[in-house]
């Protein structure tokens, strides 16, 4: 791996974190491409030493752009993604120009100057399972996405594939969990309710929060692909997951107890349309093969430095609150 490294989407949630990672665990040079949507905070990133980390403001489906820092990367992490899933049945579109049309342009970049490329992607591109299905995903199921968001993932995901075997790009992909951890944006499930709290609303849950998600702290998913992009084999893609399979009523329950709430102090909201039950990664290959393993391994533990995190940083989250709140309000959640 060549110690110039290009992370698109590094002001997002776990962008940065990757990027918080990098500079303390290699002697990488990083450059972030992002575009500081609503979701990008260049804040986020903090404490970095300027001598190693750069801030680009930009978008990944600028080829002009993109074309220009290729010539100075040995490696690009993209991460950069329309990423909310609720965002993409109100309005389809920034997802198809952002995460489509943005991987195609950065591949075709990687294309021409051989650069190694890792790409982020999620296991919603698989679907879902039965709430009691012993099953859980593995890199050969097929797959089968509900949201605008998980099928332009996917489509991603099966760019990457014919530009590794039509072009030679060398790439490599990975399909990881529900992360949670700070500086995650305060539309998503578990920032959202914590700040809710913090701000005297109650939480929202939607439907009757059956729903399981499979979650990983984000330090863990940072870890996990700093390994595939130093010794990951080249065409292969490694799923990524933590064990961590909880239903959403559960979550909640932890985080009122946690923030000192009676458990029954929420609202049942109007459900997602198309909702996916439940998500269930087995990471075995990635565990076997690069000997990769979690370190947050107590949700519990690592849900309270959460909370705390989301209590001392409001400063971070206070601008994106009353909009994402007001947004939630017209769709009745
Ligand atoms: P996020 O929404 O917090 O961050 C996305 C970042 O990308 C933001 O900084 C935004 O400004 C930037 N961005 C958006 N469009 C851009 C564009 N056109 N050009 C340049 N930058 C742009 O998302 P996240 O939760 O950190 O997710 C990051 C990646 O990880 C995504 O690819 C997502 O699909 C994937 N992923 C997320 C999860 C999860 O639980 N959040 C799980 C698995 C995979
Ligand atoms: O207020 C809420 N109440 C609620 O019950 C919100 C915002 C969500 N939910 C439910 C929906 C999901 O079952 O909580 C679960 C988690 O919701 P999100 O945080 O929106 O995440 P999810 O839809 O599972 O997708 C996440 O994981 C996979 C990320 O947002 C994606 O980017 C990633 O690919």
């Amino acid at each position: 791996m060549g110690s110039r490294i290009l992370v698109t989407g590094g002001a997002g949630f776990i962008g940065s974190n990757f990027v918080h990672h990098l500079v303390a665990h290699t002697d990488a040079h990083v450059t972030v491409l992002d575009k500081l949507t609503y979701a990008g905070n260049a804040s986020s990133l903090d404490g970095l030493p300027v001598g190693r980390v750069r801030l680009v403001r930009g978008d990944v489906a600028d080829a002009g752009l993109v074309e220009q820092l290729f010539r100075e990367t040995d490696a690009v992490v993209h991460y950069a993604a329309e990423s909310h899933n609720d965002n993409s049945l109100q309005d389809p579109r920034p997802f198809l120009d952002t995460n489509v049309i943005g991987t195609y342009t950065l591949l075709e970049a990687a294309r021409r100057h051989d650069v190694r490329y890792h790409h982020i992607s999620t296991d919603e591109v698989y679907g879902d399972l039965e709430i009691d299905d012993p099953a859980r995903f593995t890199e050969s199921t097929p797959y089968n996405p509900s949201s605008p968001y998980s099928a332009t993932k996917g489509a991603s995901d099966l760019l990457v594939r014919a530009w590794v075997r039509s072009f030679g790009v060398r790439a490599t992909i990975s399909n990881c969990s529900n992360n949670y951890g700070p500086r995650q944006h305060v539309e998503k499930f578990i920032p959202r309710q914590i700040t809710n709290l913090l701000d005297g609303l109650r939480p929202k849950l939607y439907g009757a929060g059956a729903n399981v998600r499979d979650w990983i702290h984000a330090e863990d998913h940072s870890s996990a692909v700093l390994a595939i992009l130093e010794r990951g084999r080249i065409g292969e893609t490694y799923l990524i997951g933590a064990d961590g399979e909880l239903s959403n009523r559960d979550v909640l329950a932890l985080i009122l107890r946690k923030m000192g709430m009676p458990e029954d102090g929420f609202d049942h909201v109007a459900d997602r349309p198309g909702h996916d039950r439940r998500y269930a990664i087995d990471s075995a290959k990635l565990r076997s093969e690069l000997g990769w393993t979690p370190q947050f391994r107590d949700f519990e533990r690592g849900l309270e430095e959460t909370i705390a995190w989301y209590r001392s940083n409001e400063d971070w989250w206070r601008p994106q609150k009353a909009r994402t709140e007001a947004d939630y309000r017209k769709r009745g959640q």
